[in-house]
C-alpha cells in the first residue's frame, strides 16, 4: 500500500438503470479487479464520471471504495470541482477515509487567471495533510500545465497525471521536478510514457485488461521492446474500436459482459445499442487472453 502502484484503473461508477449508484455493484468491482491485476484505484475522475456526482456521491464513493481497498492496494480520489470549496470539502473528506493522494483538475468554465489556479490547487495543499496530484488534461479543461507552470514549484504537489499526448512535456516535467512522480493518462501511449519517464498509468482501460499493461511495462523494463510494442499494438487495436463507441460507456458495457454488470453512463451520454454492443464484445475478443 506504501509503495507508488504502477497499474491504476481510472475506476468507472457503477450505475443502475436509472442512473443511480449502485455500491454493491461498486464495490464487486472493485474486489474483481484487485484478484484480476489492478494494482490501484483512481474514483471520480474522468472514467468515473466524477463531474457528473453531487458532492455527496463523490464521498459516498470515496467511502466505499476505501473499505475494500483497505490494507490492499492504495486508491486516490479525484476531488478537482469547479470551485475551491467543493475542492476542500472533498479533499479532506478522500483524506480521512485513507486516500494515498489527491488529484484535481484546474477549476474550469471561468477563465481564471494563473494566479487563481495556483491558488485553488495552494488552498488544497493548505487544506490536508495529504499529497496532491496535478491531472494534466488540456483537452478538457483548456489549462495545460507545464515544467514552467508556478504550480509545479510547490513540494506539496506530488506528481502530475499526465493526460496529454505531449511526452515531450512529460519528459520535460521529470527533468525538472525529479522526485515528483509521472502518471501517464492515455492508455494509447503507455508504452511510450515509459520511454518518458512515466513511473505509472492511470487509465479506463485498465479497469477491462490491468494484466495487458502489467505485462507491457514487464516487458519495457526487461528490454523486451519488441514484445511490448505488440502488446500496445494489441491493447490499441481494443482502444481504437472502444473509443469509437464511447469510451466510457464502452468500458462499462465490458465490464458488465465479464461479469460485473456496470450499467450505463449518467446523461447526457448517450446509451449503447445493440449494435455497439456486439462491435465492443469483438473488440474484447481482440485482447484474448489478457
Ligand atoms: C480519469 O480521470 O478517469 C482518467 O484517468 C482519464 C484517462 C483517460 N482519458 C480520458 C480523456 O478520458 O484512460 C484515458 C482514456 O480514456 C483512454 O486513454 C482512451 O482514450
Amino acid at each position: 500500500v506504501d509503495r507508488t502502484p504502477a497499474v491504476v484503473s481510472a475506476l468507472i461508477t457503477p450505475m443502475r438503470e436509472d442512473r443511480s449508484i449502485d455500491e454493491n455493484a461498486l464495490q464487486n468491482l472493485v474486489m474483481y479487479e484487485i484478484e484480476h491485476g489492478s494494482e490501484g484505484f483512481y474514483c471520480c475522475g474522468s472514467s468515473g464520471e466524477g463531474l457528473l456526482l453531487s458532492v455527496e456521491e463523490r464521498m459516498l464513493i470515496a467511502s466505499l471504495v476505501s473499505e475494500v481497498c483497505k490494507n490492499k492496494v492504495p486508491f486516490y480520489v479525484h476531488t478537482g470541482s469547479l470551485g475551491t470549496r467543493e475542492a476542500i470539502q472533498l479533499s479532506v473528506h478522500a483524506q480521512k477515509v485513507g486516500a494515498k493522494a489527491v488529484s484535481l483538475i484546474p477549476p474550469i468554465y471561468y477563465h481564471y487567471s494563473q494566479k487563481e489556479v495556483e491558488n485553488y490547487y495552494l488552498d488544497v495543499v493548505n487544506a490536508v495533510d495529504l499529497g496532491v496530484i496535478v491531472y494534466n488534461i488540456p483537452q478538457f479543461t483548456g489549462i495545460s500545465f507545464s515544467k514552467e507552470s508556478s504550480v509545479m514549484q510547490s513540494v506539496k504537489i506530488i506528481g502530475v497525471k499526465h493526460t496529454s499526448m505531449n511526452l515531450y512535456d512529460l519528459e520535460r516535467l521529470g527533468q525538472a521536478f525529479p522526485k515528483k512522480i509521472l502518471f501517464n493518462g492515455f492508455d494509447e501511449i503507455f508504452l511510450y510514457s515509459l520511454a518518458a519517464g512515466a513511473q505509472s498509468t492511470i487509465g479506463t482501460t485498465v479497469n477491462v485488461c490491468p494484466k495487458l499493461f502489467a505485462s507491457i511495462r514487464e516487458d519495457f523494463l526487461g528490454s523486451n521492446i519488441s514484445g511490448a510494442q505488440q502488446k500496445q499494438h494489441m491493447l490499441n487495436n481494443f482502444i481504437e474500436a472502444v473509443v469509437k463507441e464511447g469510451i466510457f460507456s464502452a468500458v462499462k458495457y465490458c465490464m458488465t459482459y465479464l461479469g460485473v454488470p456496470s450499467g450505463p453512463c449518467r446523461k447526457p451520454f448517450k446509451e449503447l445499442d445493440d449494435g455497439a454492443k456486439l462491435r465492443i464484445e469483438g473488440a474484447l475478443r481482440r485482447i484474448e487472453p489478457y
